[in-house]
């Protein structure tokens, strides 16, 4: 897909505060600080429109960036980080949990971000698992390939598939936001699903 436009819209905290503009959304989910923010800048060939941060679990906000003025990124608050202080963690549950409650149906496609250089947590397997309870089709990204050698990234493709296995659209992808490693094949299912999914 050519990109035309892409821009931010609006940091939402509550459900009131997301924007009513039509089409469907392509929602990121994943830990704190695994590069949810830099995939979204590499995927839309834009730096910095979503912030990046080293520090993880600043944010706590559903962040929704509209594309081509047609289809919505939408960056979910990560989850997995030890520091945010107990009121926020408790309050990401509901959070996200409404929000893919909430959208269902108009989300083309979910793409679960973890890390290429680890095993998938529990809260990975969590993540996917109500993915396929509420039928949100699903792809999992593993990014920071680019920290892998050829052999971590084949071994990181085998981890993945075996440990995050289900009813995603394909096969895990191994990415990279800082060598564009993998966007081409996230492109081809995205392309895919905002062709046939969402609203
Ligand atoms: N080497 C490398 N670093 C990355 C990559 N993606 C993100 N990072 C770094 O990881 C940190 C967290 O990234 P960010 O996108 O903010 O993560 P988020 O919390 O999931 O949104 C930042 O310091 C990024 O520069 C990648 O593909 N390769
Ligand atoms: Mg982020």
């Amino acid at each position: 897909m050519k990109i035309t436009s892409s821009r931010f819209e609006i940091a939402a905290y509550r459900s009131q505060d997301e924007p009513r503009a039509l089409g469907p959304d392509v929602v990121f989910l994943g830990r704190s600080n695994v590069g949810k923010s830099s995939l979204i800048n590499r995927l839309l060939g834009v730096r910095g429109l979503a912030r990046t941060s080293s520090q993880p679990g600043r944010t706590q906000s559903v962040n929704f960036y509209r594309v081509n003025e047609r289809f919505n990124f939408v960056d979910l608050p990560g989850y997995g980080y030890a520091k945010v202080p107990e009121a926020v963690r408790r309050g990401w549950g509901p959070m996200v949990e409404g929000f893919l409650e909430r959208r269902r149906e108009r989300i083309a496609l979910a793409l679960l971000v973890v890390d290429a250089r680890h095993e998938p947590r529990e809260l990975d397997r969590t993540m996917r698992d109500w993915l396929e309870a509420k039928g949100i089709p699903h792809l999992v990204a593993a990014t920071k390939a680019d920290k892998l050698s050829g052999n971590g990234r084949a071994r990181a493709e085998r981890v993945m598939a075996e440990g995050l296995a289900g009813s995603a659209v394909g096969r895990p992808v191994l990415a990279s936001a800082q060598s564009g490693l993998g966007m081409g094949a996230i492109w081809r299912h995205l392309d895919r699903a905002l062709a046939t999914g969402g609203e």
